[in-house]
């Protein structure tokens, strides 16, 4: 005999878009709720919130204080990303609410858009795709471009991306040099300390730092210390940059251009930046491939699912 009376749903709030295949299995679980598509979200968070029992989030996005507070049942904030800088830890560790990252998944993505960056930037290439796009190649000289092999490049942020942007430039001859709390005795590459003394000595300087101390690394002093002659690469956050200062630096040619998946306050970019021919700027895509999210979906699925079934999420924080 079948039983009837139908298990109850955990109900889950998601702040944006998961990949098809992964939503399926998610309507399949949960009682889903879309945060992104609602106009009221406030309203939506009155209404639905003390049911929630789980948040599907994005790295960038993560979940305010203010909205946990909404949601006194959460248990568990499952961020389909590695960043945890946009939760805030310290309250969801007081409420025993798991957070939990998809570690290790998305490393290859956010190093090879690294790289992606680094060569379009240093060979003008969203200069040189303009002027084909609109026409213009028969009246235009572009100027020579950065050659790219060669280069030394310092890497702020060793961690795992870090570690595949290094074995990737590696490839392109690249003098390698890197800052982080401590040297890693695993890695050959020359450590500095000292993040100007790392910036005046490079000619590609490639930020992959985790985000969580909320600190500006990229100052102004920073950006004098890479000079005309350098180049900006950041795949990890942009509340990492002074930005000002750096659109500042790349109107006025104090760096030589600027590589850019991340902004301090997404999606807006300031417009600034828009008209320059010394950059290549991206809308925070750099683990956006249907493999990485696909891998990324069943991750945060696992500790869901791990926590909804009274277990520990193989992927807390
Ligand atoms: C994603 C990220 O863009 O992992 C992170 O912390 O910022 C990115 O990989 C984001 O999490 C999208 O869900």
């Amino acid at each position: 005999m079948t039983n009837n009376i139908a298990q109850q749903k955990s109900h889950i709030l998601l702040t944006q878009a998961v990949p098809a295949p992964i939503d399926e299995i998610l309507r399949r679980d949960y009682d889903v709720h879309r945060l992104y598509e609602t106009s009221e979200p406030k309203k939506m968070l009155a209404d639905i919130g003390p049911l929630i029992e789980g948040v599907v989030t994005g790295g960038a996005k993560g979940l305010s204080r203010e909205m946990m507070e909404c949601l006194p049942a959460l248990k568990i904030v499952a961020i389909s990303g590695i960043g945890t800088d946009a939760v805030d830890l310290a309250y969801a560790a007081k409420h025993g609410i798991y957070v939990t990252t998809t570690p290790g998944v998305l490393t290859d993505d956010v190093a090879d858009m690294a790289l992606g960056l680094l060569i379009s930037t240093l060979r003008q290439m969203s200069e040189g795709e303009q002027v084909v796009r609109a026409g213009r190649w028969p009246q235009t000289n572009l100027p020579l471009a950065r050659k790219v092999t060669g280069t030394t490049v310092g890497i702020i942020g060793m961690g795992r991306v870090g570690q595949a942007i290094a074995r990737r430039v590696a490839a392109f001859d690249a003098r390698i040099l890197y800052t982080d709390l401590a040297p890693i005795s695993s890695l050959d590459y020359t450590f500095i300390a000292d993040i100007h003394a790392l910036a005046q000595e490079v000619d590609v300087l490639v930020l992959a730092a985790s985000a969580d101390s909320g600190k500006v690394i990229i100052s102004e002093s920073v950006l004098e210390a890479l000079g005309p002659e350098g180049y900006f690469i950041n795949v990890a956050r942009g509340k990492l940059v002074d930005e000002a200062a750096l659109l500042d630096a790349l109107i006025h040619k104090r760096i030589a251009g600027a590589g850019l998946d991340v902004f301090a306050h997404e999606p807006h970019v300031p417009e600034g930046f828009f008209t320059l021919n010394n950059v290549t700027l991206q809308p925070h895509r750099a683990s956006a491939t249907v493999q990485t999210r696909l891998e990324m979906g069943n991750i945060v699925l696992a500790n869901l699912a791990a926590c909804f079934s009274g277990n520990v999420p193989p992927h807390r924080v």
